[in-house]
């Protein structure tokens, strides 16, 4: 289970380095930047789809599962990709699982479309419309509108939980399953280190009940997976569960090792549900919430399953506008919200750019937005009346677009990420924000992040120490020890703006401070008090 030791660095390919100059960054570029991962010192990549794909959702809808997508590059750059970066860095590829629907172009849909007889008809949901002609039901696309998209030609409606350009599988067929599997063999046989599974927790969907995740036949599914694929192999899968409470996570990384090694869960970007309010609106951070959060699926998956910890992907806001500070104390508060969550127990991801501190975007013009939830969000919102501003006010705090500008490596007009016009705009701050200038300062949030992941590797305590959470009711701090019989390391994190005293209980934290998240390293135990976004890791041997 190297995996537990492990830090993951996700790649999203079309924004990470143009080295071919068609504006769209492609494999040639990420082998190309593999120096720079490994002195960061990451161990897996997680790389978000390159297989052949129309891009209406950028290669979320895959029309061909055996074939990268030229504008990313060839199968003989694919297999250099993962030769070099294991041979030369150390580092493992994970892949992109996408298997709760394909592309439209997919020839399986294609098939479907055909023929009602065709055999890959069954491959996809099919239902007759309601009597009134309409869907079948109410089932909603997580990209908004129906879920239900009307076939003319069999005058059937097919179900996508995403765009109507990616239709889901079904998986009650026994033949699509054994095809998702044989495709997976063929992957992990070229040499992957493991799958990230896109959306996996829908493929038990019920549509006729209404139901999208956590069907009834879903972990048997992900169990004949595992023995048809992932059984005998020593690899990374990590699953995105939207819908997974604890006993739903304990159950996909049990230490069995019949289902997967981990799965993402969402409650923690995702607190705003709890209040009935959308993702769309400005709700403040509930720090005294996000602690439970925290501490409730830490304790619960504790000798019972594993954690994954992150705090960005492609598909959220940038971290640091979204708790922390885009503006002046930027440093400070990437550091420490980096910090918070590298010295839980779990495996960390780190999404491109997170470790530069880059930020939302700040666009007042719809047409700069490329993503298709942006756009169907825009103009569901705008049929509904809302006004202009007021919808680029909100799509400018949820937007993914936010995650997904072109990496900042340089300070030069075209940031380094490639010479033409990139297929979507900067972030506008790479002057600032940038590798280069990250990595010649030794405080930067670069340089933090390189110390978190190196003190993962030399402190077992990080990986395996028990997790205690520390004055859970305090509005601001959010704390906690790790500690085995040898080692006991405290975090102790201002998640606020504002200075705060030092409580009580804190001012005799034992052991030296090996991070802080000011260049300036005061201790808070003299100082007694946490200035903003003060953050420290203290580390006693017993
Ligand atoms: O995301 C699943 C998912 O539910 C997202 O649509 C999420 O609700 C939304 O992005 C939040 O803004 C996965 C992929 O990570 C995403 O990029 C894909 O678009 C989606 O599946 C469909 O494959």
């Amino acid at each position: 289970m190297w995996w537990k030791r492990a830090v993951v660095y996700q790649i999203y390919p079309r924004s990470f380095r143009d080295a071919d100059g068609d504006g769209n960054g492609d494999l040639t570029g990420i082998i190309e930047k593999l120096p720079y991962l490994h002195r960061l010192g990451v161990d897996v990549i997680w790389l978000s789809p390159v297989y052949r794909s129309p891009m209406v959702d950028n290669g979320y809808d895959i029309a061909d599962y055996y074939d990268i997508d030229p504008m990313f590059g060839s199968m003989q750059q694919m297999d250099e990709l993962i030769a070099r970066a294991k041979s030369e860095f150390g580092i493992g590829i994970v892949m992109d699982l996408v298997v709760n629907h394909t592309s439209d172009q997919h020839r399986w849909f294609q098939a479907a479309l055909t023929s009602a007889d065709a055999p890959e008809r069954a491959y996809y949901v099919w239902r007759d419309s309601a009597a009134d002609g309409g869907p079948p039901n109410d089932l909603q696309s997580f990209f908004g509108g129906p879920a239900w998209t009307l076939d003319r030609t069999s005058g059937q409606y097919f179900l996508h939980f995403f765009a109507a350009q990616q239709p889901d599988l079904n998986w009650h067929n026994p033949d699509l399953r054994h095809e998702i599997y044989r495709m997976m063999n063929w992957w992990l046989d070229r040499g992957l280190a493991g799958f990230r599974m896109d959306v996996i927790d829908l493929i038990g969907k019920e549509p006729d009940r209404g139901i999208g995740a956590n069907g009834p036949e879903l972990h048997q599914y992900i169990r004949e997976m595992n023995q048809a694929t992932l059984a005998g192999r020593d690899v990374l899968t990590v699953g995105e569960t939207w819908h997974a409470d604890l006993a739903e996570a304990r159950q996909y990384s049990n230490p069995d090792g019949s289902e997967l090694s981990m799965v993402f869960q969402f409650d923690h970007v995702k607190l705003e549900d709890a209040t009935g309010r959308g993702k769309d609106e400005r709700v403040p951070l509930d720090l005294v919430q996000l602690k439970r959060t925290v501490a409730h699926n830490q304790t619960g998956l504790y000798g019972r399953g594993w954690n994954s910890l992150f705090l960005s992907n492609h598909d959220l806001p940038r971290i640091v506008s979204r708790w922390g500070d885009s503006g002046t104390l930027r440093q400070e508060s990437a550091k420490m919200l980096a910090t918070t969550f590298h010295c839980l127990q779990g495996t960390p991801y780190i999404y491109q750019g997170e470790e530069l501190g880059m930020t939302n975007v700040d666009w007042s013009d719809i047409e700069r937005y490329r993503d298709v939830e942006v756009r169907n969000y825009y103009r569901i919102a705008r049929d509904r009346g809302m006004s202009y501003p007021e919808a680029l006010s909100r799509i400018a705090w949820f937007a993914r677009d936010n995650a997904r500008t072109p990496m900042q490596w340089t300070a030069a007009p075209d940031a380094g990420f490639g010479s033409t016009e990139p297929w979507i705009d900067f972030a506008g701050n790479h002057d600032l924000i940038n590798a280069v200038a990250a990595e010649d300062a030794p405080d930067s949030i670069w340089h933090h992040y390189r110390a978190l992941i190196e003190l993962r590797k030399t402190e077992a305590v990080i990986t395996e120490g028990k997790v205690e959470f520390l004055t859970i009711d305090h509005p601001d701090i959010f704390a906690y020890r790790r500690h085995d019989s040898a080692t006991e390391l405290t975090v102790i994190s201002n998640f606020h703006a504002k200075q705060i005293t030092l409580p009580e209980p804190y001012l005799s934290v034992p052991g030296a401070l090996l991070l802080h998240s000011y260049a300036d390293a005061q201790d808070p135990r003299v100082t007694r008090t946490l200035r903003p976004y003060e953050s420290v890791v203290a580390l006693a041997r017993r």
